[in-house]
């Protein structure tokens, strides 16, 4: 256990003097991230629809990215599609995007085979006035019939489209989760719907498929919530993929400020990538240090701050000295050790992998205290500041956990 402590110590250091410097080694950094993703690629949401169906909205949802950002981030993957990291730098999803769909004679071939590679998710995409979308339902049981077991989304979108004539807003609260669901919205809208399912009835494969009405509105438009059905699309996401994708894109309700809202997915990001390289060989671990100072100076780019090394010495001493070590020995010392009998290998290589990455979400949450309090020329407070820090850890720790659980499910 001294040597462990002797590791964090060492790992502070390092976190010291990567500090000290006035600009990340972007070199080093990007070896650690794309070393981190060649590991543990993240999984691909494949969103698959005609043109003006809906797909941008979704990602714009899920993410809480504004569309001028996902146009330009899309990248094409295949032939006939393009894929959108988010955040770009450190995905924590992907999002696919099927452009050539709509094309005569479209072979998804490719297209399935990227995502047989990764984890993935399949969200099929159809406006509700869309009763019979041919060209979606020939692709999907192509899909289906290589994969009988993937369990598809299809969300079924604009609803309001469908709605009578007379001005009418959407049902709340939300209807469609019920089992009568139809008596209680519009009825043209209700035949639309079930005309809709109706036609994907006879598809192929076992795996569930979740029907899930939403309606992705602009402001103007005057309808309320503007995203509708958002909470009933997470949930079947996390059915459908248990991902955790939820906990990794979306902040706590409680947490309005805008900021740290958008500092959320980038501190989820660089720290699964630090629990990557975290898990051995230890050699790797020396890239830990260098994934934390690229997310503190990324963070502050967010917060339209520069972080300097001044930064770097406030923010390090109004934390506290020995952060890391405490707590690479108090991990050490307890749960883990109790968790797995023998002390060995994987135990070593779990303590590396949910140590990095919990110390590195945490650091980014403190940073996300600290920029805000600067942001609005506050004085720092050591004590919320190791507040933001202590409730990292745990947060963090959970959300390694997470991810090693679904490597460990059958
Ligand atoms: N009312 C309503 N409008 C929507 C919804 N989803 C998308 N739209 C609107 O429909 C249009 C097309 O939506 P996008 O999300 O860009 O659709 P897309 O599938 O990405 O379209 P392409 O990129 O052209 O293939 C936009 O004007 C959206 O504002 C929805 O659920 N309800
Ligand atoms: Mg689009």
């Amino acid at each position: 256990m001294s040597e462990d402590r002797g590791l964090w110590t060492g790992l502070q250091q390092r976190l010291h003097r990567a500090l000290s410097q006035p600009q990340v080694d972007d070199r080093e950094l990007a070896r650690a991230l794309n070393k981190a993703a060649a590991r543990e690629p993240s999984p691909v949401i494949w969103l698959l629809g005609l043109a003006q169906s809906g797909k941008t909205s979704i990602v714009r949802a899920l993410t809480g990215s504004s569309r001028a950002r996902i146009g330009d981030g899309f990248r094409p993957c295949t032939a006939t599609a393009s894929i959108y990291d988010f955040p770009p730098e450190v995905p924590v999803v992907r999002f696919l995007d099927t452009r050539g769909l709509g094309e005569v004679g479209y072979d998804p071939a490719e297209d399935i085979a990227l995502c047989e590679q990764q984890s993935h998710l399949l969200i099929v995409v159809v406006r509700a006035a869309e009763t019979r979308p041919k060209q979606v339902r020939e692709v999907l049981r192509k899909v289906r019939k290589r994969h009988p077991d993937w369990p598809v989304i299809i969300a079924q979108t604009c609803l309001h489209h469908g709605y009578d004539d007379e001005p009418s807003g959407h049902v709340l609260p939300y209807p469609f989760a019920d089992p009568d669901w139809q008596e209680s919205v519009p009825e043209g809208l209700a035949r639309l719907l079930l005309a809709q399912r109706e036609y994907f009835a006879d598809l192929p494969g076992k795996g569930a498929l979740l029907w899930v009405p939403i309606d992705f509105t602009l402001p103007e438009d005057g309808f309320e919530p503007i995203e509708y059905g958002i909470d009933a699309l997470w949930e079947a996401i996390e059915e459908a993929a248990s991902l955790g994708l939820e906990a990794r894109l979306r902040v706590d309700s409680g947490i309005s400020d805008i900021y740290s809202r958008a500092a959320h997915p980038h501190i989820v990001g660089f720290s699964l990538a630090a629990g990557t390289v975290g898990a051995l060989p230890v050699v790797d671990l020396a890239l830990v240090p260098a994934i934390q100072a690229g997310m503190l100076h990324r963070l502050a780019g967010l917060y339209r701050q520069r972080w300097t090394a001044r930064s770097s010495a406030e923010f390090l001493g109004l934390l506290g000295s020995g952060f890391a070590a405490a707590y690479g020995a108090r991990m050490a010392g307890r749960s883990l050790v109790k968790l797995i009998p023998v002390w060995g290998q994987t135990a070593g290589a779990v303590l590396g992998a949910s140590a990095s990455g919990a110390i590195t979400f945490a650091l980014g949450k403190a940073a996300c205290a600290y920029l805000g309090r600067r942001r609005e020329g506050r004085e720092v407070d050591a004590a919320a500041l190791r507040e933001a820090y202590r409730d990292g850890l745990e947060k963090g720790r959970q959300l390694l956990r997470q991810r090693q659980d679904r490597k460990e499910e059958p």
